[in-house]
């Protein structure tokens, strides 16, 4: 039996008074055990109408579970989305303090910056490339509001896919120069390289994910992907849970690096 609307709302609210108070509660599944996917993205629009509520801006989307390494790790067998806010925006050379977060994790990703609006339901790779004004390389920082970072899909979904802080690289190119699905990316943590990936991972090509959220996006929400906006198209390599006192450097082919110390 689908809920009422209250009880949406409660669990958007739920979910949300977690992130800003640090701390983890149990999945929503455990109370409501038939919880689809579609109610875990209603859940996800009513806490962003809650965010933008307290202030926060809409600067783009996105997607997760879209390589192979993190669908094994997140348990899941198809891509989604969450939402990106300003706050969410981090410095390059300011440290991560793990006391501002429950039991964070970095993700190595493909950033795409839209130069035009692109709406679905037919949107392709080639519109993609040429509605992006320009890619950098990112780090995403993810929080999971759930025990010990598990989740099923529908909680997942609920809880924003999981974001939590966003930084990107200062190298910006635009995407037709160059082969991004053979674009390398290679993380060093304390100075040991730990993992490795291409955009390949990316469902193919990364203009792949930007194209399935603009088609997903409309079918789901009649929303569209604007100019101007940010969409993170998923890690390429597993997720690293962060350790205090360890510095994570990942050095991307043709866009630079990115690094955080973590205190
Ligand atoms: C969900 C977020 C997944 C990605 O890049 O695949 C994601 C999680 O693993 O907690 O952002
Ligand atoms: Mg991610």
């Amino acid at each position: 039996m689908p809920l009422t609307q209250t009880q949406y709302m409660h669990l958007a609210r739920h979910t949300l008074a977690a992130e800003e108070e640090n701390r983890t509660i149990p999945m929503l599944t455990q109370e409501f055990p038939d919880l689809t996917r579609e109610e875990g993205y209603q859940i996800q629009r009513l806490r962003a109408q809650l965010m933008q509520e307290r202030g926060h801006k809409l600067i783009g989307y996105k997607m997760g579970a879209t390589s192979l390494a993190k669908r094994i790790q997140m348990g899941s067998k198809m891509p989604s989305y969450g939402r990106l806010f300003d706050h969410y925006l981090r410095k390059e050379g300011e440290s991560l303090l793990l006391d501002q977060y429950i039991h964070p994790k970095l993700e190595n990703e493909i950033t795409f910056v839209l130069g035009r609006d692109l709406s679905g339901p037919f949107v392709s790779v080639p519109d993609v490339m040429n509605a992006t004004a320009h890619i950098t390389a990112s780090f995403e920082l993810l929080d999971s509001r759930y025990h010990n970072f598990k989740f099923t899909g529908p909680d997942v979904l609920a809880d924003n896919i999981s974001a939590r802080g966003i930084l990107l690289g200062s190298v910006q190119i635009n995407p037709n120069e160059l082969d991004l699905a053979q674009l390398g990316c290679t993380m060093w943590v304390d100075g040991e390289d730990v993992a490795y990936g291409t955009g390949a991972e990316i469902l193919g090509h990364p203009a792949r994910a930007v194209a399935e959220l603009a088609n997903l996006l409309w079918t789901q929400e009649r929303e569209s992907l604007k100019a101007g906006m940010l969409v993170m198209t998923g890690s390429v390599t597993p997720a690293k849970a962060l350790v205090r006192g360890e510095a994570v450097k990942t050095v991307f082919s043709r866009l630079g690096s990115l690094s955080l110390r973590v205190e």
